[in-house]
């Protein structure tokens, strides 16, 4: 569908519009009581959430590509139908397809409290099935209230079992990774990038002061990033997930990503709700499995 059609179809007047984004990728913008935000068509990718009179909860780099076949770097990346590189092939597209997709939209509602849900749909295609193949619906809602909400659904339609990982990989907008800290994952153990040595962190804050790439499995606790620069803290909560991704490049590695800009590390922590390592989800024909974060500042 094209933006007049979509429009046609799903626009909310005042509240929910369809319209061309950066390099003209179709875009939804959301401005209700609660919040604005935007959210890309193509990845099913929320590029920015602003509760009224806040600063953007997202961080989006200004060097981002906004391409289709390139992945948006910032707001909250969909990884599926796996997280981080492909399991066996490192040729295929790191995070999966989910976030070089466009989705379809399904659903646009003002909910009862006055928050807007947009849903948007993925389905197996054969440019899909080449890269994992399976029959699948995946579902991505979002609710923007006084939270932010985005919830990963995902459908077996097919008949064989598969098994997926995924992430919702939200770049969180922070003033200075130097003036922030991470409460809720003291206790927990994790690997370090894609390392096997299990740690175990003794510290209740984590702060930030080098290049980070935490996985925290069993974890399944609400993480609270407090940031006095912005003096506010940022809490993310999740559902059916237990492993928590805590990622930021630091200085040197964020030289070597060509869509981040030198300094751009400084400006954003990743707090990830996963389903990988020993949480990866195996599914039957016909059954499903949610995954879901709740970002807001409380
Ligand atoms: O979630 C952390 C991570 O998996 C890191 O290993 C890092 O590579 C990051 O995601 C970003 O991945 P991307 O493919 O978007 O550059």
């Amino acid at each position: 569908m094209n933006i007049s059609e979509l429009n046609e179809k799903y626009r909310i007047a005042g509240e929910v519009e369809f319209t061309n984004g950066v390099s003209g990728l179709p875009v939804i913008v959301v401005s209700n009581q609660f919040a604005t935000a935007i959210i890309s068509i193509y990845g099913a990718h929320v590029l920015s959430y602003q509760p009224k009179g806040e600063r953007d909860i997202l961080w989006m780099s200004e060097k981002s590509a906004f391409e289709e076949g390139k992945a948006i770097r910032g707001g909250i990346p969909i990884c599926f139908p796996w997280f981080g590189p492909h399991p066996t092939d490192t040729l295929l597209p790191q995070h999966g397809f989910a976030r070089l997709s466009f989705w379809d939209v399904a659903e646009t509602t003002t909910l009862n409290n006055g928050a807007s849900k947009i849903k948007l749909q993925l389905h197996q295609t054969p440019a899909t099935t080449e890269l994992w193949p399976f029959d699948f619906s995946a579902g991505i809602t979002v609710t923007i209230g006084a939270k932010l909400e985005v919830v990963l659904n995902v459908i077996n339609t097919g008949d064989k079992t598969f098994t997926y990982s995924d992430a919702l990989h939200s770049y969180l907008n922070v003033s200075d990774i130097s003036n922030i800290n991470i409460d809720g994952l003291r206790l927990s153990n994790y690997y370090d990038g894609f390392g096997t040595a299990e740690k175990q962190q003794d510290e209740t804050l984590l702060v930030i002061a080098k290049e980070e790439n935490r996985r925290y499995v069993h974890h399944t606790a609400d993480c609270i990033v407090y940031d006095k620069g912005f003096s506010r803290k940022i809490r993310v909560a999740k559902t059916g997930s237990k492993v928590t991704v805590v990622w930021n490049p630091g200085a040197k590695t964020s030289k070597t990503i060509a869509d981040i800009e030198d300094e751009g590390y400084k400006n954003f922590i990743c707090v990830e709700a996963a389903n990988s390592y020993d949480d990866v989800i195996t599914l039957e024909p016909g059954k499903q499995f949610t995954l879901s974060t709740i970002i807001d500042i409380p």
